[in-house]
């Protein structure tokens, strides 16, 4: 047995969480856990995927007196509608968000707000576009270029101009299936039609519809709105940072951001900064002025600036009842309505930016990329404000905290490993150390682990087990979303920490590399960045992508943007092993054709595979990716 005592369990965070509830109790404060008690148990049609409520002749319910809704619908066609609704709301809200990005790319200018910071990442881009760029001022390239992107959207004819960066061999399996995706927009309304009453209640066409409307995220919103904001904001480098809820400083001013946008937070970072804003808050009696994150806009400034991760998804409430949070500044995306009437117990500002995310007791300032200084600097200031009216009795600030390296896009992985066998690269890099580290067998594989907590999995455990046992293993992680602060505050980012407690060979590749064995690749919509980098493996070895030794994982998933990336994931080839039912086990069909032998499978030669015991998922994440090896001769 190893002994694990240098990382922070589950146990310890657990104990923290609890010291915390017990703060919130002392002010009346209300919590998920309650809330989860409340609203247990779930409702067991739901739960298989099996209402209807689509038409006001509704809702219908599915059971073995009635197996079929009013208009005749049997029981799979309702799974798979609703399946596929669940795809589209992930699908539109993860590329309205790239949408947000590309527009912030418009609004870039030289000495304002937002400028470009990776012009060579934008010129490259604009290239592959087929976007003359020689003698361009830069920014009416960044305009031209957020003009195409923003088409992508709406485009009458053709299909994603990104999918071309897939091999060959998997467009290929696009276009055979017909799911390759047309305009982004277009995908989400098509989903919309097929599952409005009356229309398709055939489950194959329907999950057809689900893969291309996720490959439409995946392959389309989701990677311009992590190309451009790394054209924005600069693309990710190895960065130090610390993780877990004792990020947040008892004397200093506490602002935590939240969401998933960066434009905000990145503006909320450098005023910050500010040596005035510092003065400012030390006139008020603080230190001066920490900002940290939580959820995806805290993994993507923890990418780009360090900004410490104070926790996840279901860590939100915690940062307020730690009685010590000036202000909470959300934009969009996973933000609890219950931080409204809980900041109220405390002396915490709600601040909600986003006509996308209004909600009850929040202050609301309107974000936009004219305005955004002047946004942020209020925002700041108001928190500085809010200092004073902290009562000292309930701040407690667990004392859990953990080093992180994170910062890993795909060309700072290119360039680590590059170290690792002297290898020459060119313009973009090439993968083939990573290569040579896995046919060589130093390397088993690579797990790419994403997605968030959901109360029907005990808090960061699956993640943190999974994590563990794929690195005693050889495997590599790969990270992204809640999965990678679940990583970050247990340690397993810490570069000197971590790597005791993997197999001889990734600790080698880790010493040799400087990294640690779990890269954060970033937010969720960085997902993007593991569908270049799996095809860019691809391309340099010529082996096709379902064939790699290459697995994703999602073990504690809830959100709809999940089961999105979960379809475009999986059409990208890659077998995508998930904890959490995704409301389909209703239906046998639907079933079968997600995570048989003979549906999905058929067409994108990967499936999911469902387990609820992690232990066993684990299990058969390490049997795959030994018998991808064994298939290959390696
Ligand atoms: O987009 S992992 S809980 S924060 S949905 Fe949300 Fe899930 Fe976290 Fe980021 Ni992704
Ligand atoms: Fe019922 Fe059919 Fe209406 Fe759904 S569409 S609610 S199954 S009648």
């Amino acid at each position: 047995m190893k002994d694990w005592a240098s990382l922070t369990t589950v146990e310890e965070m657990e104990a923290a969480t609890n010291a915390l509830l017990e703060n919130g109790k002392k002010v009346g404060a209300d919590s998920w856990q309650q809330r989860v008690k409340n609203q247990t148990p779930h409702c067991g049609f739901g739960e298989a995927g099996t209402c209807c409520r689509i038409c006001s002749m509704g809702p219908c319910r599915i059971t073995p007196k009635s197996p079929r809704g009013i208009c005749g619908c049997d029981v799979h066609g309702i799974v798979a509608r609703n399946y596929l609704r669940f795809t589209a709301g992930g699908s539109a809200t993860h590329s309205d968000h790239g949408r947000e990005i590309c527009h912030t790319l418009h609004q870039a200018k030289e000495g304002g707000n937002y400028q470009v910071k990776d012009p060579e990442k934008l010129i490259r881009i604009a290239k592959e576009w087929g976007v003359e760029t020689e003698g361009k001022d830069i920014y009416d390239l960044a305009h031209e270029m957020s003009e195409l992107a923003l088409l992508e959207y709406g485009k009458p004819f053709g299909v994603q101009r990104f999918l071309k960066r897939a091999p060959e061999h998997t467009q290929q399996l696009w276009h055979d299936a017909g799911i390759e995706p047309r305009a982004i927009d277009r995908e989400v309304s098509t989903a919309m039609h097929m599952t409005h009453m009356g229309c398709s209640s055939l489950s194959e066409a329907l999950i057809r519809q689900s893969l291309r409307c996720g490959l439409s995220d995946g392959w389309g919103g989701s990677m311009m709105g992590t190309e451009f904001s790394d054209v924005l904001f600069g693309t990710p480098k190895p960065v130090d940072t610390t993780a877990n809820i004792g990020v947040m400083e008892k004397d200093n001013v506490n602002i935590v951001v939240h969401g998933h946008d960066p434009s905000l937070s990145e503006m909320v970072v450098y005023y910050a900064n500010d040596p005035e804003m510092i003065a400012y808050a030390k006139s008020m009696g603080a230190k001066g002025i920490t900002v940290s994150g939580v959820c995806c806009t805290s993994n993507e400034v923890a990418m780009r600036h360090g900004i410490p991760m104070a926790g996840n998804f279901l860590n939100q409430e915690n940062v307020v009842l730690t009685g010590a949070c000036e202000a909470i500044v959300v934009d969009v995306q996973c933000i609890f309505p219950a931080l409204g009437p809980l900041s109220k117990c405390f002396h915490t500002k709600f601040i909600t930016t986003s006509p996308i995310a209004r909600m009850p007791d929040s202050e609301f300032i309107q974000f936009n990329a004219e305005t955004a200084g002047e946004n942020a600097k209020a925002i700041v200031k108001m928190a500085i404000e809010n200092f004073k009216n902290r009562n000292p009795e309930l701040v407690n600030i667990p004392d859990q905290k953990q080093n992180a390296r994170v910062g890993y896009s795909v060309e700072a992985i290119v360039k680590v490993l590059d170290g690792v066998a002297n290898s020459q690269v060119d313009e973009f890099g090439t993968t083939k150390p990573l290569l040579e580290c896995v046919t060589s067998g130093v390397l088993r594989g690579a797990v790419a682990m994403v997605g968030c907590n959901n109360p029907k999995v005990r808090p960061d455990s699956a993640h943190i087990s999974l994590m563990k046992k794929m690195l005693e293993n050889d495997i590599i992680l790969i990270v992204s979303g809640c999965s990678a602060q679940a990583a970050a505050k247990a340690g397993l980012m810490d570069p000197v920490k971590a790597k005791e407690y993997c197999g001889a060979g990734l600790k080698r590749v880790c010493e040799l590399a400087n990294i640690p064995p779990v890269l954060h690749m970033g937010s969720c919509v960085d997902i993007s960045r593991m569908l270049i980098l799996a095809a860019q493996l691809s391309k340099d070895s010529g082996i096709p992508i379902a064939q790699l030794p290459v697995v994703g994982c999602a073990p504690e998933w809830m959100s709809e943007k999940a089961v999105s990336i979960g379809n475009y994931v999986v059409a990208t080839g890659i077998e995508t092993f998930l904890g959490v039912d995704p409301y389909s086990k209703g239906s046998s069909e639907v079933t079968e054709l997600l995570q048989g032998e003979n549906g999905i499978n058929k067409w994108v030669e990967a499936k999911f595979v469902v387990d609820t015991d992690i232990e066993s998922l684990g299990d058969k994440m390490i049997q795959c990716i030994e018998d991808k090896r064994a298939a290959l001769g390696i």
